[in-house]
Formats: C-alpha cells, structure tokens, sequence
C-alpha cells in the first residue's frame, strides 16, 4: 500500500517536470485515452485543466487534439470581463475557456492548426479547420491570425475575425463604433461586429439576432448551437507539406 502511495506521489512531483504543453505531449508520454487532464502551457508551476481527444486505437496517427473552448448545454456563464477570459473559467470536461495567456503561449510554443467542430439540435455535425493558428500576446490585444481554411460544410464565418484582437464587454478592442461584446453577449475577436459568436449566450435553437452561439455561414443569425468546440493539434510535417 505505502509503496503504490509513494509511487503516486513521485509520478505527481514528475508530472510537471516532462513539459506536458498539450494532449499530443501527454499521448506521446502514454496517455492514450481521451479525457481530462493537466497541462502546463504556462510552465511547471502553472497546471491548466483540459480536456484532450485521442482519437482511436485504430488510428494511431491521428490528431490529438487540446480543447481550448467548449459549449454544449448552457451550464457556464460565458458572459465574463478580461481577467476572466485572460486566465480561463469553466470546467474540463463540460464548458470551458482555456484562457487568453494560456492559448496564447501554447500558440506560440508549437506550429498549430486548428479544428472547430459544430452541432445543431437536429443531429447535424459540421466542422471547418484552418491549417495554422496564432494568438499574440496582451500587449497586443491576444490578436487572431489564422491561415489555410478547410471546409468541413461550416462555411468560413471565422475569416471575419482573422486579425482582431480580442475584446470583452469591459475591453472594447473591436472595429465598430459600438461594443460588439456587451451587444451580442460573449467575449471574442470581434470585428464589425461579429460572423460567429462561439461564446455568445447559450439559447437552445432559434434565438433573438446576433446573441447566440451562432456560426453564420452555416446556421445564420437567429440559430444558436446545441455545441461547438475549438481545438489545437500540431501542424503535422504533411500538413506543413501539403
Ligand atoms: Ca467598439
């Protein structure tokens, strides 16, 4: 028994010390199951909650992806100011955002790309994916930079925030004369004002103009998302090829 405790106890004191910055870290250390752990994008001393897709034992090869924002029933208020969507709120597993520094840093440690994947609340799954993905850091805005857009039926609404930085109801560092934030309700890279809303209110199906989750270019305005999920995984060498 004493010898299983010591053991745990050695493991945790280790953990920190293998630089586990995402889920792909934590795979290659022989963690094969998707669930939730702890990473540590902003050093040992800085453990972060999240929850890491695996993918399958049938493939291997497959991408793991870091969960780094999470909608999927309405339980989490994602109506918060700057401190709050700088150092992250929610709960691994369910509802979640990471963290302005902490998907900055990550972001700048490895080349990433990034996957979103959507669900209405007739069964419908789509997703869009950008080959790279960049967050700056606070002195400049956590601003956005994405590149090489797939389409997986979404269509691309998050091409309009390509570029911004980040804004919060008590944070206006948006494009339009008004506050895109306090207007439609969520913290995000608001442009002029917004083609998706991720973190808008969570408002089950059809929905007043602009304050849902929404994701325009595939269910307008007025339809906000039973889930939506952004992810990271490494840019893959025939990624970076292709
Ligand atoms: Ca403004």
């Amino acid at each position: 028994m004493n010898v299983s405790i010591a053991c745990a106890a050695d493991f945790s004191i280790l953990y920190p010390l293998l630089i586990l910055l995402d889920c792909s870290d934590l795979y290659s250390n022989g963690f094969g199951n998707s669930g939730v752990y702890t990473i540590f994008p902003a050093g040992p001393t800085s453990p972060v909650q999240v929850f890491c897709e695996m993918g399958s034992m049938d493939a291997p090869d497959s991408n793991k992806w870091t969960v780094i924002q999470r909608r999927t029933d309405g339980t989490i208020n994602f109506y918060r100011g700057w401190e709050q969507y700088k150092t992250g709120f929610g709960q691994a597993p369910s509802e979640y955002w990471l963290g302005l520094e902490n998907i900055h840093l990550l972001s700048g440690k490895k080349s990433y790309k990034l996957r979103v994947d959507m669900e209405d609340f007739d069964g419908g799954k789509v997703f869009v994916e950008y080959s790279s993905f960049n967050v700056a850091p606070e002195k400049d805005g956590y601003r956005l930079t994405l590149s090489g857009f797939k389409d997986g039926g979404a269509g691309n609404s998050l091409d309009h925030h390509n570029g911004q930085k980040f804004s919060t109801f008590d944070k206006d560092q948006d494009s339009d004369a008004t506050n895109c934030a306090k207007t439609y309700l969520g913290g995000w890279w608001h442009n002029k004002c917004h083609l998706c809303n991720p973190n808008g209110e969570y408002l089950w199906g059809e929905s007043p103009y602009g304050i849902g989750v929404n994701w325009s270019s595939w269910k307008g305005y007025t339809y906000s998302l039973k889930a939506i999920a952004f992810k990271l995984s490494p840019q893959l060498e025939l990624d970076a090829i292709g």
